[in-house]
C-alpha cells in the first residue's frame, strides 16, 4: 500500500472559462484568469493497494456517479492502476457557488500522484486535473493564475500558470450566497447549450484573450478598478451568452439582482466593489481587504450568509 494527503483551495475565475473546443479533453474555447481562495480547501487522501476501489466524499461512500468519475481519472493518473481508496471532504459549503470539483480535482491529481510515486511537474498535474474539471487546473497555484488556451490537439498545453502569489496584494472576495438549493443546469450542458445555440457565443470566445491580457496587466500593476471592471464585463459577457441560448440559462435568482444592485451602491458611495457570478445564483464581490467588512454588511441585508475569503496558496502535500 501507498498513500498520500493533499491540500487544495477552491478558485475563482475573475477572467472566466465558458465553453470547450474538445469536449472529451476538457480543452477550453478561450483562457481564463482566477484568485485561489483560502480559507476554505479540500483535503484528499488515496491509497493504491487495496482489497477493492471505495471512494468516499465527505465521510460516506461516493454516489455511483461520483464514483465512477473519479476512478476513470485515477485511470488517467495511471493506466495500470492497482485497487485504490480516495477520501476527499471539503471544509466548505457546496451551495456558496464556489466549484469544490476545482480543488476536489486538483487535490486528488497531486494525492494520487506522489501516492504512485510519479512525481509529476505542477504543469503536468494541472494538465491532469483539468481533464477532471476545468477550473480544478487553475487550483495547483495559489494567489492569480492564468489557464493558457494551448494549442496542442492532445492538450500538453492547456494548463494554468502561476502569474502572482497569494501575497501579491491585500484583496479580499466577499461571498454573498442569496439562494440556496441545486445547481439547475451543469456547467458541462451549460457550456455546450451556449457554443450549439447563442448568437453571441463567437463574440464571447472572440473577446477572451483581449480580456485575460488586459487583466493580467491590471494584477501586476496591482489596479483594482480596471481588475474590478474587467472582471465585471467578463461576468456580464458570460451571462449575456448564458442568457441568449435555446432555451435560455438563467442562473440569477431575485436575490443575485439584489446583490447587484447593492455592490452597484456601494461603488456611488465610493467603495471599490466589483461584482462577479458563475453557473449559479451567487454573487461574489471583489475588494480591498480594508474594505471587505463593509461590503459584508451592505451584503448582508439581501443575502442569507456572507463569508470574506483571501487569497489561498498552491496545492500541496500534507506530511502524515
Ligand atoms: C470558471 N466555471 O471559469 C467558469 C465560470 C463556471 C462559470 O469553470 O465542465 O466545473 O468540469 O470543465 O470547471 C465551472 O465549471 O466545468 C467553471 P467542467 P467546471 O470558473
Amino acid at each position: 500500500m501507498s498513500q498520500a494527503t493533499a491540500i487544495a483551495h477552491p478558485n475563482i475565475a475573475l477572467i472566466k472559462y465558458w465553453g470547450k473546443r474538445d469536449l472529451p479533453l476538457n480543452l477550453p474555447a478561450v483562457p481564463s484568469l482566477s484568485l485561489t481562495l483560502g480559507p476554505w480547501c479540500s483535503r484528499t487522501t488515496v491509497t493504491w493497494g487495496v482489497e477493492r476501489d471505495e471512494v468516499h466524499l465527505d465521510g460516506r461512500p461516493a454516489s455511483d456517479k461520483a464514483a465512477r468519475r473519479v476512478l476513470a481519472f485515477l485511470a488517467r493518473v495511471d493506466p495500470d492502476r492497482p485497487r485504490v481508496r480516495v477520501h476527499s471532504a471539503n471544509d466548505f459549503p457546496t451551495a456558496a457557488g464556489l466549484a469544490s470539483s476545482a480543488s476536489g480535482f486538483a487535490a486528488l491529481a497531486l494525492a494520487a500522484d506522489r501516492a504512485a510515486g510519479h512525481g509529476r511537474s505542477l504543469e503536468a498535474l494541472s494538465v491532469l486535473a483539468r481533464q477532471g474539471s476545468g477550473s480544478a487546473c487553475r487550483s495547483l497555484w495559489g494567489g492569480f493564475v492564468v489557464w493558457q488556451l494551448g494549442e496542442r490537439a492532445d492538450g500538453t498545453d492547456s494548463h494554468g500558470l502561476p502569474l502572482a502569489p497569494e501575497d501579491h496584494w491585500d484583496l479580499s472576495m466577499v461571498v454573498a450566497v442569496v439562494h440556496a438549493g441545486p445547481k439547475a443546469v451543469g456547467s458541462t450542458e451549460g457550456m455546450e447549450r451556449s457554443r450549439l445555440t447563442s448568437p453571441l457565443y463567437p463574440g464571447w470566445v472572440e473577446r477572451g484573450p483581449g480580456l485575460v491580457a488586459e487583466a493580467t496587466a491590471a494584477v501586476e500593476r496591482r489596479d483594482l478598478q480596471a481588475l474590478g471592471e474587467l472582471m465585471e464585463q467578463s461576468t456580464f459577457e458570460m451571462h449575456a451568452a448564458m442568457q441568449t441560448a435555446r432555451p435560455p440559462l438563467l442562473y440569477w435568482q431575485a436575490g443575485t439582482v439584489a446583490a447587484l444592485h447593492t455592490v452597484f451602491d456601494l461603488r456611488a458611495r465610493g467603495i471599490g466593489a466589483w461584482a462577479t457570478m458563475d453557473a449559479g445564483p451567487q454573487v461574489k464581490v471583489l475588494c480591498a481587504s480594508s474594505d471587505a467588512e463593509a461590503v459584508k454588511q451592505a451584503l448582508s441585508q439581501v443575502a442569507d450568509r456572507v463569508e470574506i475569503l483571501h487569497p489561498g496558496g498552491p496545492a500541496r502535500v500534507e506530511q502524515p
